[in-house]
């Protein structure tokens, strides 16, 4: 195995374990561990880090030794977000959590909205859902700080998303969501997108699964502090790998 993990064996019993992906983000782990494990009482948080040269993970796992609902996987190397959140939901489903709720590291999704996600994913007398989405492209969604060229390429990200390779979704590529485990009992879950575009990757492997997605509005809010990892190199490869599923969609 080429990852650590760095937490107590013994976890508390639990049905939602927060995941989020990090590199860099020392100036918003201890806020955001603070942030998730305030946000409800029952439920736990994973960083997956990738061993950031700025220590996130280092302070990651000093609070990790204190906090049992706080459980940290450093990974050696930088290999990727989709790799990351791949490797979160497995380790959840071998935890034998029931849900798992991603995000970003950076604040740009508010850890307050958590509770709502999981009410949407089962909403009481409701419909379940496999995955609920925290969306800023449904009625009182948005997104705040984001410069023109962002929103263009991010519109034709979930455009794509929407109407060539056919994901019932308006907001397909971000990164706050709630998922239903047992889905993966139904989806092929090998060769997935290794960078960002896992997030359209994985809807679009949900709903040709007949998995039910669902949307619900957030405020997105640029990051205040640290920097963006979304470089050029990555867009590159996340347009690569939308191209390959838009290849599987309309050729087999
Ligand atoms: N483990 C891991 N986490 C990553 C990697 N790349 C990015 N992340 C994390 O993934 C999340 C999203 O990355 P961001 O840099 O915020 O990307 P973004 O939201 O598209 O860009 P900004 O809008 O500029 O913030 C953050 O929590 C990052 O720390 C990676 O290779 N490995
Ligand atoms: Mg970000």
């Amino acid at each position: 195995m080429s990852s650590n993990l760095h937490s107590r064996d013994d976890w508390p019993p639990g049905r939602v374990l927060v995941q989020s992906a990090t590199y860099n983000e020392r100036e918003n782990i201890e806020d955001l561990i603070d942030a998730v494990l305030g946000c409800a009482a029952d439920v736990q948080l994973l960083i997956i880090d990738d061993n950031s040269p700025d220590g996130t993970g280092q302070i990651a796992r000093e609070h990790a030794g204190r906090e049992p609902r706080l459980h940290v996987l450093v990974r050696r190397g930088r290999r990727g977000l989709g790799s990351a959140i791949l490797e979160g939901f497995e380790l959840a489903r071998r935890r034998g959590f029931d849900v798992s709720v991603n995000m970003d590291a950076d604040f740009s999704h508010d850890p307050a909205d958590i509770p709502r996600l999981l009410v949407a994913l089962d909403p009481p007398g409701g419909t379940p859902a496999d995955i609920a989405i925290g969306s800023r492209r449904v009625p009182g969604g948005r997104t705040v700080g984001w410069s023109l060229s962002r929103h263009v390429a991010s519109w034709l990200v979930c455009w794509f998303t929407r109407w060539i390779l056919g994901v019932p979704a308006k907001d397909s590529s971000g990164g706050f969501r709630a998922v239903r485990l047992s889905i993966f009992d139904h989806i092929n879950a090998t060769n997935f997108a290794q960078g960002y575009a896992f997030q359209e990757d994985f809807l679009w492997r949900v709903h040709r699964a007949g998995g039910r997605i669902v949307e619900i509005p957030i405020t997105f809010t640029d990051r205040t502090r640290g920097s963006s990892k979304a470089d050029f190199a990555e867009s590159k490869r996340s347009i690569g790998e939308l191209l390959h599923l838009a290849r599987i969609t309309w050729l087999g």
